[in-house]
């Protein structure tokens, strides 16, 4: 065992160990003798870096970045100086850094480029659930495909040799089941890749016209190699079954095949992409009929359909959603290849709906009831706060993509159409993200709107991750705290406040005032996150019910703490709040107009 900084140990090479598919990707980068890797959070990829930043600094320099471009940008510059990098994004965050990526792949590496691009089939926590695959056939690179937290390892490993040996950036896609379930992977030593530097080399490492038109035509005859590769068996493996029937599966999609349908004949593909044709070339051959399970887009089903192969697919399995053993087996009953089973036996349960909620205490609430009293038009970004949008605040009019906020509201603006007040919100790591460019353009095309920055020194969404305005780097390091306030001034923004998220009457009053004024106008509202971490303020807090007139001031809130009581008092309910979630933000009590909550009795509250 090894000791690391803020670290409990690095495990032997030879241990097995039950792993999360994202620490088996950050010790497939450890393995693969990466120095460098850095990301921007994002579910489901957020853990990688953050078990990267266990492994010993000495060995891997891990660092958040401000956005997934500026990560991808930092890993290719220590590519180009000759250590083999990572970085590593959810899908949208590809959105983000394929700009480089398109280049990148035209220029090549000169030590081993590896993306590990999380996808989110079924949406659990994105705004979409595009398709990796397709990013990684517009870049023509390479694209690897693990079922398991073993194959991440060492698909992870591999994919800095096919790196290297390709002269190629290359991506590995997981999705949100392999990222964050557990399977038993057997460690390796870390590898000491060959030693090397800069190279000066003009054509391939700057990216101008006439150097991109001779570079092009290699990317293309890469592809081709690439492509047999992805068809040597250990990436193209054949499982051979009984009868006619052929399955091409990959990701987790071939482990729920091995488990509705054990007996078929499976061409399993390590290595979608290229299209490995040979491989399923030979697999149609050997088979009567070719079913390819796929989740998300019909990749694999369309290249093969193109090829002139017959092959069924997307008639039988959705193109939404994620998959899951019911929907394989679903899907190959309407093939015709399996048999029903008997109806399963429903369990008399009707669990209670719990949609997300902001946390008890959460400074964003008190932002958007502002947001109500002013009868903003919202335009809002993503973060904890884009829940706002639900009842009961129902604050927010629009949200698209991160940092999106601020260019939203100065459109809206521009048309000229609107005779409310245009807000956008936006929390401090989307602010730094992308919120900075259009809060630029804001100023500089006289944008007439506000800006309300949600300061909560953290990007509480994913967890609690550290950024540049929070002062700590991925380690935990002391460094430079970007000052938002500054920030937001050298934009050219000239009418800014800064005030407390809990005190209501001032967040009003300053976004009120920041309504009225004629330009840009920046509020930061500011409080730390109640749960980064967890911020008790004082005892709870306690509903006298002999007050309460059931007005829903405070109800209007959404803070989970706050109920209806069961019981009917004075012909209504009445409000209580639970003295185990109340965090004492004493939010309720601003807002209550019968003044009839007040800090327990062992509370000292104001
Ligand atoms: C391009 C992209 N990258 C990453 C994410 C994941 N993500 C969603 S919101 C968010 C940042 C939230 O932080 P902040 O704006 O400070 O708001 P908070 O959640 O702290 O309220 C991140 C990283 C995403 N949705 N899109």
């Amino acid at each position: 065992m090894k000791e690391a900084v803020g670290a409990v140990e690095v495990p032997d090479a030879g241990e097995r160990r039950i792993m999360m598919g994202n620490e088996a990707f950050a010790r497939g980068i450890w393995e693969a003798g990466a120095r460098v890797a850095t990301a921007y959070p994002g579910t489901p990829s957020t853990e990688i870096l953050q078990n990267l930043g266990t492994y010993p600094p000495e060995d891997v320099h891990a660092q958040w970045a401000t956005n997934e471009k500026v990560a991808l940008d930092v890993a290719i510059g220590a590519a180009l100086a000759g250590v083999r990098a990572a970085t590593a994004m959810k899908h949208v965050g590809l959105n983000v850094a394929s700009d480089s990526l398109m280049s990148q792949s035209y220029m090549g590496v000169n030590a081993g480029l590896v993306l590990i691009v999380c996808d989110d089939p079924g949406i659990h926590s994105s705004q979409n659930e595009q398709d990796t695959r397709l990013f990684g056939r517009l870049a023509q690179v390479p694209v690897l495909e693990p079922s398991d937290a073993q194959e991440a390892l060492d698909l992870t490993r591999l994919a800095f040799e096919i790196s290297e040996e390709f002269d190629t950036p290359v991506i590995v896609r997981s999705t949100t089941r392999l990222s964050h379930t557990r399977s038993p992977v057997r460690l390796g030593e870390r590898s000491k890749p060959p030693e090397r530097s800069f190279v000066n080399d003009s054509v391939k490492n700057v990216a101008l016209p006439a150097h991109a038109r001779i570079r092009h035509p290699l990317v293309i005859e890469r592809e081709a190699r690439l492509g047999e590769y992805a068809s040597s068996p250990e990436l193209a493996r054949v499982e051979k079954g009984t009868g006619g029937l052929g399955i091409v599966t990959l990701g987790s999609a071939y482990t729920y095949v091995k488990e509705v349908l054990p007996e078929a004949s499976i061409l399993k593909l390590g290595m979608p992409l290229p299209l490995p044709e040979r491989a399923l070339r030979e697999f149609s051959d050997s088979v009567e009929r070719v079913i390819v399970v796929e989740e998300l887009e019909p990749v694999i089903e369309q290249a093969m359909c193109a090829l002139g192969l017959a092959v069924e697919g997307k008639a039988f399995f959705p193109r939404t959603g994620e998959f899951s053993p019911e929907r394989v087996r679903a899907g190959l009953q309407e093939a015709g290849v399996l048999e029903p089973r008997p109806e399963a036996v429903a369990l008399p349960i009707d669990p209670l709906p719990r949609p997300p909620v902001l946390c008890a205490g959460c400074p964003h609430m008190s932002s958007y009831m502002a947001m109500r009293a002013l009868g903003a038009r919202v335009m809002g970004d993503i973060g904890c706060y884009t829940l706002a949008a639900l009842e009961p605040l129902s604050a927010i009019d629009s949200c698209v993509a991160m940092g999106c906020s601020i260019g939203l509201a100065a459109g809206v603006a521009k048309a000229g159409t609107e005779t409310r007040p245009i807000v956008a919100t936006l929390g401090d790591s989307t602010f730094l993200h992308s919120g900075i460019p259009p809060l630029i353009d804001a100023v500089y095309n006289q944008a007439d709107i506000s800006v309300l920055i949600l300061d909560n020194h953290t990007v509480a969404m994913t967890g609690g991750q550290d950024h540049a305005a929070t002062g700590r780097t991925l380690r935990g390091e002391p460094t430079h705290r970007v000052d938002l306030e500054q920030l937001v001034r050298a934009t050219g923004v000239e009418w800014v406040r800064k005030v407390d998220s809990y005190d209501i009457a001032a967040l009003y009053h300053a976004c009120r005032d920041a309504t009225e004024y004629t330009g840009v106008a920046a509020v930061l509202s500011d409080r730390p996150c109640v749960l980064d971490p967890v911020k008790i303020q004082g005892p709870p807090f306690e509903v006298e019910a002999a007050g309460c007139t059931a007005c829903q001031a405070c109800m209007n809130l959404s803070c989970p703490a706050i109920s209806w009581t069961a019981e009917i008092m004075d012909g209504r309910h009445k409000v209580e709040i639970d003295p185990i979630g109340c965090m004492g933000c004493s939010l309720c009590v601003q807002v209550c107009p019968s003044d009839c909550i007040r800090a327990t009795a062992n509370g000292a509250n104001a």
